[in-house]
Order: structure tokens, then sequence, then C-alpha cells
């Protein structure tokens, strides 16, 4: 052995044992003999996969749930739908994409197979597909329609593959899988870049149902393989539920979660080390990463959470519910309970019969927009000083880059940050961010205003990660501050942005 290789098997001994850090990886292994302290060295030092962190700056992604069901005026079919009934009457991909594109979404993804098995493009592997409909004389693909309009108005573009599948005959047996794999392969090589996979744990089979094997680790790798920088979501490694359907996510919200089948050997061997299987369990308790969670853990990921909601009751466009459209509002609360929770919100905005997003959805989605352009809009922060008691970088806390960081010096982890308005403001918003790049940290922060000279907490919680919004009463203030009072190693606080608004949503 060379110096250099033993160099190399040093290196790479040492970080598929979990011990060092010489590469960073979106997972790491806890061993029996780890003390607290290099659990905790090891949580804080887990990092996103380049797709995982260019997934969560998006922040905004639009669902389009279109099918079958939109025709029947129905949210799950049978699977024995005439295809002739598919028939919008005026599709219009690039109309949905500008909409969601003015409305800040940055990008999409499309609901290319529900359970009922109708494929919204001209699969190969079914007759149940639009090519069987009248729609554009069964010449049409939806698929290809909305990937184009992504390309052109340049949004992300992302695919909802059904795995229960109510219409294929071959479902429940072994070949469905190979059934299954074709249609991916399809989806992947047919219609340019895919930026995220969206596999729905639905299956509402009953007890005398189909059941059928899915051949997930098979799946995942045709993915790998066709779209490496494709986040696999839900029933994925790369992106995890939050566990509801309600827009709302976790007060303490961890990225970086325990793992228990953490298996060496089926992990990727490039320059970025991930974990391409999805981690088991139930992942819907309130508290995910905490301390206490990872103490125990085999092993720990980085394992971030989408939050979906759709803007009416139901997934697909019902008429009777375009009086059901949630408020401006609504959806404000929404986005400060997902994407300022360290999630990513995914909306669902439903295509109608004609192929076109409703009028009651634009106007809420437009007002969304606009109310967050108002609360957004100035950012006090950025003409404010900032001063530290054991910081570095201060000046980096509001140059709106959310990868340069302050951190603190030496080995302190508790830190207190003064900001100074200059002039007494309002204030009632605050807007603060990690560098994830880098991994997430902060375990318990409070934010305080001094107001009638008397220091008084505004703002408190666990988790910041990518995001943490915060609306509070209104305060008339010239000074804050933050303080970051526990966290895993240094904090590497990004951003901190201070808001005012006339109108208060919470
Ligand atoms: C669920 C499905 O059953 C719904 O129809 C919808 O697609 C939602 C996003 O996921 O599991
Ligand atoms: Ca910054």
């Amino acid at each position: 052995m060379t110096k250099l290789h033993k160099i190399f098997f040093a290196l790479f001994f040492c970080h598929a044992s979990g011990y060092g850090q010489t590469i960073e990886a979106n997972y790491a292994f806890i061993h029996s003999d780890d003390d607290s302290l290099t659990i905790i060295k090891k949580a804080a030092n887990v990092v996103p996969a380049a797709r995982q962190l260019r997934w969560q700056q998006l922040e905004l992604i639009a669902f389009f749930h279109f099918g079958m069901n939109t025709f029947t005026d129905r949210e799950w079919g049978t699977g024995k739908e005439d295809p002739s009934i598919f028939n919008p009457t005026s599709l219009d991909a690039r109309q949905w994409v500008q909409v969601a594109k003015n409305a800040g979404f940055k990008q999409i993804i499309f609901t290319a197979k529900h359970h009922d098995g109708f494929c919204l493009w001209p699969s190969k592997t079914t007759s149940h597909s639009v090519a069987s409909s009248p729609w554009k004389k069964g010449l049409g693909d939806v698929v290809k329609e909305v990937a184009a309009a992504c390309k052109e108005f340049g949004l992300g573009f992302g695919i909802y593959l059904s795995p229960w599948d109510m219409n294929a005959a071959v479902y429940g047996t072994d070949e469905y899988n190979d059934f299954f794999v074709t249609q991916l392969t399809e989806l992947l090589t047919n219609y340019g870049r895919i930026d995220e996979v969206w596999f729905d744990g639905a299956n509402g089979e009953g007890p005398n149902g189909k059941k059928q094997v899915y051949d997930f680790n098979r799946w995942y790798a045709v993915i790998r393989k066709l779209q490496p920088d494709a986040t696999i979501a839900i029933m994925g490694p790369d992106v995890r539920w939050v566990g509801t359907e309600t827009g709302y996510g976790r007060d303490q919200e961890w990225s970086v979660v325990p793992i228990d089948n953490l298996n060496p050997s089926i992990t990727e061997t490039n320059s970025q080390q991930t974990v391409t299987f999805k981690p088991a369990g139930d992942m819907r308790s309130d508290d995910l990463g905490s301390r206490q969670k990872i103490m125990h853990a085999k092993g720990l990921v980085w394992y971030p959470a989408e939050t979906d909601v759709s803007i009416r009751p139901g997934w697909f466009y019902h008429a009777e519910e375009d009086d059901k459209v949630k408020s401006p509002e609504k959806l404000l609360d929404i986005y400060f309970n997902s994407v300022g929770k360290n999630s990513v919100l995914l909306v669902n905005i439903p295509p109608d019969k004609k192929g076109m997003i409703h009028d009651s959805d634009i106007s809420t989605l437009m007002k969304w927009k606009a109310l967050r352009d108002e609360m957004f809009k100035n950012n006090l922060a950025k003409s404010a000083t900032f001063s530290s008691n054991n910081g570095i970088n201060t000046n980096l806390l509001a140059d709106e880059n959310s990868t340069t960081y302050f951190t603190t010096k030496n080995k302190y982890e508790a830190t207190v940050i003064d900001i100074d308005l200059k002039i007494p403001q309002l204030v009632n918003v605050v807007l603060l961010q990690e560098d994830i790049s880098k991994g997430q940290r902060i375990e318990q922060f409070e934010v305080e205003a001094l107001v009638n000279k008397k220091w008084r907490k505004i703002a408190a919680g666990s988790t910041v990660g990518y995001k943490r919004l915060i609306q509070f009463d209104t305060v008339h203030t010239k000074k804050l501050r933050l303080k970051i009072i526990a966290s895993r190693l240094n904090p590497q606080f990004s951003e901190i942005g201070i808001f005012y608004t006339k109108k208060q949503y919470k």
C-alpha cells in the first residue's frame, strides 16, 4: 500500500465508521460506546445532500391534482373508469404554471397517475391512459405539456406516481414492480429534468384487496440512475411527510432524525454520501429529533419535512368547492406554520374540468402573495447594527444570504446578539435562519425587545433550521436581542429579519 492509499483508506474508514467528519454526509452511524457529547457532535455535523438543500431552498412547491377524478367528481377512483370520460375542453398547462409562478412557487408536482391507474401520459405499459381518451383525439400528453410549461417559466418539475394502482391487471403480483419501473423509466427519460418524485403511501385495498409488495429499493435505484438530482419524497429516502395534511408543521422540527435501518452497503459512493433507502418507522410524533430522541438511535439521517395541504377541502377539483377555497389569511397562517417552521410547503391547486385553474383559486393565491410581499418588503434588520459578546461575522446576519453566517468564537454555544435599530420602530414579525448546508444546530432561542427600558420576551422557540418565522404583538422599540440559549456545537446563524405589518394574521 502506498502512503497515499493509506491516507485514503484512513479517511474512508474514518467516515464509513462514523468517527471523523472528513467527508460531509447526510447520515452518521452511532456506536454503542459513543458518549452523549460524541452523539451531539455527530448530529450537528449531518448535512443535507445537494438535492435536499436545493429542495429546502425552494420553500414553496405547487401540487396539481388532475386526472380521472376531475371528471368523475371523486377523490379516489375505482380503476374501472372509461377513458372516454377524460376530456378537458381547454387544457392550458401554461396557465397553471404561470399562476403558480406568480404566487411565488418555485417548483410544481403533477399527478402523472393517481390511485385509479389512469396515466396522464401515453404510457406503453397500459391502454388506460390519455391515448385512449377523446382529448386531442388521443394524441395528447399532459405530462409533456406541464413539463414544457415549467421549463418555459423556469420552475422545477416533479411527478407524483401512485404506487397503488387500482387498474393494472398485474397489481398484486411481482410483475407489477416491472410494470412500475417501466412507467418510471418513461417519465424519467422522456420529459427532461425531473426535480422530485413523490410516492404516496395511501392504499385502500382493504382486507380482501390485492396485496402488493413494492420493490421500493429498486425504484429508488432507477431514479438515482436516471435523475440523480431528483428528491424522492414521502415513501422515499430524501423528504419526509410532515404527518398531517393540514398545512401545519411542528414547533420543534428537526431535519436530523434517528435512523435504525442505516445500512452501509446501500449508501451511495459519490462525492457526497447520501442515504438511498427510506428510514423505517412512523415519523408523526411531535418530537422526532431532540437530544432525548437521538441518544438511543443507531444512526442519524438528514430527513426534512414536507407539509402538504390543498387550497380546497379536496385534492381534486369539485365545482361545489369553488366557494370553499382557503382565504389568503389562512394560507399566510399556513405559511408561517410550515415554511416558518423548517419545512417546505406543498400547496395543491387542482385544475378544473376545462383543464384550467379556477378564478377563485387564482384570486386567493394572488392576495396571499400580496400579503407576503407587504409583510416582508422592509427588513428593518438591514439598517440595524449587530453586536455580540462572543460571536464573529455579525455583519453577515442581514446580508440576505442564507449561506453566510454568524457563529460563536471558540467553543461557546450559547450567545446573545444585540440588535440596534438606531431609531424606534414598530416590530411584529421576526425571521431567523441557520445555514443548514453546515447542519442544523439551534435547540433553544428567545427574542427580546427593550420596551420602556425593560427587556420583554417577544418570541421563543426550540428549533430554527432553514427558516423560522414568528409573529407577535406589536412592540415599539429601538433595541432587540436574540438569545441562542442552547445549540449543538457552535450555531451557524445565517439571517435575521425584522418586520412590521399593519394587519396581523395570528
Ligand atoms: C393521499 C392521497 O390518497 C390523496 O388522494 C392525495 O393524493 C394526497 C396528496 O395523498 O395519500
Ligand atoms: Ca447571511
